[in-house]
């Protein structure tokens, strides 16, 4: 089950580690910001999501030392994961083995961390600012689900001018 509160902002910390700040984040707080939830015994349920909501494509990403070729190779990766982008599709993760954390901005532009593990399910919408890390078991394995083909770009805030980020804005107000 997921996990959720606010990140303490302590910069001098590893951001692998849990950076709990002890408040709490609902998962109504999350809907409102357009983070949707779901908790999935398998990946049949996963399969209805994906029919639901029309997603025609998936992959499978393992991100461990082996996988990576190497402690410093999988410490490089999480450094480019953990810049704060966002992405002009929705996507979902939905994680198959380890532990993470998505991180993603509030309304109010602080980080909320989601600790996920296995079964759970996140869909983040299109043009919200998000970053994502291991926690110090330093491995995962998730499916993650696009509604076409794979729009792996990931723009670097502050993206500019840019027609997803407004309608993402003008979605949550
Ligand atoms: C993202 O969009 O930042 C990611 O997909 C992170 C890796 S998924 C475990
Ligand atoms: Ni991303």
């Amino acid at each position: 089950m997921v996990r959720v509160y606010y990140h303490d902002n302590e910069l001098g910390v590893d951001f692998q580690e849990a950076h709990d700040s002890g408040e709490a984040v609902l998962l109504e707080e999350l809907a409102r910001i357009g983070v949707i939830y779901r908790q999935c015994a398998g990946v049949a349920e996963v399969d209805a999501i994906a029919r639901e909501r029309a997603y025609k494509n998936r992959d499978e990403i393992t991100l461990n030392e082996a996988a990576l070729g190497g402690r410093e190779a999988l410490r490089a990766k999480l450094e480019v994961f953990y810049e704060e982008h966002l992405h002009e599709d929705e996507e979902i993760r939905y994680i198959l083995e380890g532990e993470g954390y998505f991180d993603v901005r509030s309304g109010s532009d602080r980080w909320i961390r989601c600790r996920v593990e296995p079964g759970d399910l996140l869909i983040l919408p299109a043009g919200i600012y998000h970053r994502f890390t291991l926690d110090a078991g330093n491995r995962i394995k998730a499916m993650r689900l696009f509604k076409d083909e794979p729009k792996w770009v990931a723009l670097a805030r502050p993206v500019g001018e840019n027609a997803v980020r407004e309608s993402y804005l003008q979605s949550v107000v």
